[in-house]
């Protein structure tokens, strides 16, 4: 739709495709901006996302807009609109460091809630390309040197201690904050109605709301992520909040952004590819495509190791990193609350509210079932073996075991 009229766009309201493209009128970005055409195309859980097309040059842009609500529940689960300042904000810092591995960012509106930004429609979305068995070789280089930077740089490390607690005021996120809090860290192990799983998995589940050993593990975990302001984290590092091409990385959608625990971006991803490989269990491809993903998350580590131990010797400003003994302690503090947390977001999303369709695709139901048992299985005992599996062999070899039919 070509659109000509004018529109108030100065107080928030959720865009339509029509005030959308009056606002982007207003930002002097494209050429010819009286052809323009916009389309909604969100597909996830929490915000309004435009795609906009200036006809006569086919440049688009994307125009990400924050709802007072989560989408996916509705006007009853109420989010602050502050996640766009926080999402639009943490791009901005994450550029500074690894601005090829972000979408850049055109234009921020703190009244309207929302980022113009870089439109990534020659990506793909990293969990539909591994779903689709496709490989990405530079996928672990980009997200281990993503994640050393952007965690080393906003560490203590790194920064001066009045720097680093202005910004973790800035980046106080609590309503994005309460959804990990009950989704990642409580609701899976407690019978509440947020979850989601098939009544043949009940016995799986019950099993894990028994296991006291299991649940003091995880609340060791949830006090560390609420009160471990170690770094600036993503904040939600699945596989859908990254873009692919065989050539190049997009980490997106940071709006739960704050200071926590480094290891739980780690984790994410870690569980998200692990998610991913349970799920070729069910392909007759999977010798090769298990292989592949277990090196994903090998690379992925001994890139952030590697990355992280660069920035510690040569970008410090902290006198206890010149004392040999604390990096070596440092990152295996960060290896074990990865594991950890990665058990924790592989028990989330096999039972919890917000599933993945690694898992939900397969298609014989008692395929998926078994493959989900197994998922419970090891989310657990990573939960409670991480401080056992101090290297990434010891890791690998358990996932392995996983995997093994
Ligand atoms: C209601 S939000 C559900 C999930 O989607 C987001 O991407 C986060 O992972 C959250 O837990
Ligand atoms: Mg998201």
């Amino acid at each position: 739709m070509i659109m000509t009229q004018p529109a108030v766009v100065n107080q928030y309201a959720p865009f339509t495709t029509q005030t959308v493209v009056e606002f982007v009128k207003t930002l002097s970005i494209f050429d010819h901006p009286n052809r323009l055409i916009a389309n909604e195309i969100g597909d996830g859980n929490l915000n309004l996302v435009f795609q906009l097309v200036e006809l006569e040059t086919n440049r688009s842009i994307i125009v990400k807009q924050a709802l007072p609500y989560a989408k996916v529940v509705g006007e009853s689960w109420p989010l602050s609109l502050n996640r766009a300042k926080i999402e639009s904000e943490s791009l901005r810092i994450t550029a500074k460091v690894v601005p090829d591995l972000v979408p850049h960012v055109l234009h921020t509106d703190h009244e309207l809630a929302c980022t113009v930004m870089e439109d990534l429609s020659d990506y793909n979305i990293l969990r539909t390309e591994l779903i689709s068995n496709h490989h990405y070789p530079l996928l672990a280089e980009h997200i281990g040197r993503y994640l050393a930077q952007t965690l080393f740089s906003t560490s203590d490390f790194a920064l001066h201690p009045f720097v680093k607690k202005e910004l973790v005021q800035k980046f106080t996120n609590p309503d994005l904050c309460k959804i990990t809090e009950d989704l990642v860290f409580t609701d899976p192990f407690f019978d509440h109605p947020t979850n989601d799983f098939p009544t043949e998995l009940r016995p799986a589940v019950e099993a894990i709301w028994a296991d006291e050993t299991l649940l003091t593990e995880v609340g060791i975990l949830k006090f560390q992520f609420l009160t471990q302001a170690e770094a600036l984290l993503h904040g939600d590092l699945h596989t859908g909040s990254i873009f692919v091409t065989s050539q190049s990385t997009k980490v997106i959608d940071p709006e739960f952004a704050f200071f926590g625990p480094i290891g739980f971006d780690l984790g994410q991803f870690f569980a998200n590819i692990i998610l991913n490989a349970l799920s070729k269990l069910a392909t007759t491809e999977r010798p090769a495509l298990l292989s592949e993903l277990l090196r994903t998350t090998e690379r992925t580590w001994i890139t952030f190791a590697q990355e992280f131990t660069k920035l510690w010797d040569e970008s410090n400003q902290e006198i206890y990193t010149n004392v040999s003994g604390i990096l070596p302690r440092f990152l295996l503090k960060i290896w074990t609350d990865a594991i950890g947390f990665a058990g924790c977001e592989i028990v989330r999303r096999t039972i919890g509210l917000a599933h993945v369709a690694d898992l939900d695709s397969i298609e014989d139901f008692h395929t998926q079932i078994e493959i989900k048992e197994r998922a419970l299985q090891l989310g657990a005992d990573l939960i409670k073996s991480r401080t056992q599996l101090y290297s990434l062999s010891h890791f690998i070899q358990r996932i392995k075991g996983a995997l093994r039919s």
